[in-house]
């Protein structure tokens, strides 16, 4: 690939490599936790000579595939990596090893990597074996790529995002403007990007929609289902059917799973109380870097993970879908309590999208 007016020696360069490094890291969103999303790209006089990102954690990293793609030619080349080239034998050998072995002489590095047992250290093995190192190039852009992974490696928890629909008027609504079946609407895509999706045991009964990303070969999240409502026990197993996505339920230990949902192969975790602590410390577990709090169905069984979240800093994010609806739902709803809670919560950094079905807006909490 020949890219006009780039020689790989100046800033400007720098930026448009690490841009086209992030380009390559979201082929593979949905799919690397706990690991990161990276994307590498190797140029030598101009040139793209080699690009990777990293598939599936277990599976090589970036710069393996970039330096595989480049061959012979990466000697003497610059190496983009949108995060920090690890120095440590993980499920993978070193990539700092395989940059020194192929000769590169230069390496841009988008940001330092979060992980203590990485952070600063393979910048260092790259500058003590006389190699260029330029850090901090496209930093935000490369931070915004992997949130999850970055929140998890710093807290300990999981990325958390609230996602709810409302009327105009403001009613909380069990629909999705853009439909759980539309590819390419912002539902499917934004179950494509978590790991693990919370909803309702009800969304079953109710026979709403179950999420599953509708991309072709999208991720598709862990479903999480709260299972607090007795009367609905018998449901769950009769709904579940032909659903192949891996399933847990969290029942409190007041319910009862039909025997069929074990047989079906989908765990059930009997809990004391259902709460936030409890879900994001079993995903963290299982190294899922982020959650989708999906508040469908029945919106009681949300209420206190909101509250509780709300009030712990637990939620990262939230996304609100606006239908053209007057009215809609008018059950307590799961933000209820919180118009009566005395603290409240700054958001910063709103976006929003229309579109002939909706308007989006997403924002983050200021923890
Ligand atoms: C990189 N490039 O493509 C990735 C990196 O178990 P491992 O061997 O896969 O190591 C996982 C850690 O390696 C992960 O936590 C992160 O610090 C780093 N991931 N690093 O330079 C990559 N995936
Ligand atoms: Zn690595």
């Amino acid at each position: 690939v020949q890219c006009a007016g780039s020689n790989g020696e100046n800033d400007d360069d720098d930026g448009f490599y690490i841009r086209r490094c992030v380009e390559l890291a979201r082929k593979a969103v949905g799919f690397t936790s706990p690991n990161p999303l990276v994307g590498c790209v190797i140029v030598k006089d101009g040139k793209v000579v080699g690009q990777g990102f990293h598939p599936k954690a277990g599976q090589p990293h970036a710069e393996v595939f970039a330096l595989r793609d480049a061959g012979d030619l990466a000697q003497s080349a610059t190496a983009y990596v949108s995060l920090e080239p690890c120095n440590h034998f993980g499920r993978t050998p070193p990539c700092t090893e395989a940059l020194i072995k192929a000769k590169v002489k230069k390496v841009v590095v988008g940001m330092v990597d979060p992980n203590p047992i990485v952070a600063f250290k393979g910048v260092e093995r790259l500058r003590d074996a006389g190699i260029e190192v330029v850090v901090g190039v496209e930093e935000e852009l490369c931070k915004s790529l992997n949130e999850p992974y970055i929140h998890r490696m710093l807290t300990g928890k999981p990325f958390l995002t609230l996602r709810y629909s409302l009327s105009v008027n403001g009613n909380f609504m069990d629909l999705l403007g853009d439909g759980v079946t539309d590819c390419g609407g912002y539902y499917s895509r934004l179950l494509q990007e978590y790991d693990a999706v919370v909803i309702s045991s009800s969304l079953f009964s109710e026979n709403l929609s179950v999420p599953a990303s509708q991309e072709p070969g999208a991720n598709q999240p862990i479903r999480i289902i709260l299972h607090k409502d007795p009367s609905s026990s018998n449901q769950i197993p009769l709904a579940i059917n032909g659903v192949t996505h891996k399933v847990i339920i969290f029942t409190d230990n007041k319910t009862v799973t039909a025997p069929e949902v074990a047989q079906q192969g989908i765990e059930t975790v009997a809990l004391d109380q259902i709460n936030l602590d409890v879900i994001l410390d079993y995903c963290n577990r299982q190294g899922l870097c982020s959650v989708l709090l999906d508040i469908r169905g029945s919106f009681g069984e949300f209420e206190d993970l909101v509250k509780e979240g709300i009030k712990k800093n637990y939620i990262n994010k939230f996304v609100t879908e606006i239908l053209p609806v007057w009215n809609g739902h008018t059950e307590p709803d799961p933000l209820h309590t919180l118009k009566s809670l005395e603290q409240g919560a700054e958001v910063v950094n709103l976006k929003s999208k229309a579109s002939d079905k909706s308007v989006v807006i997403e924002g983050y909490f200021k923890l």
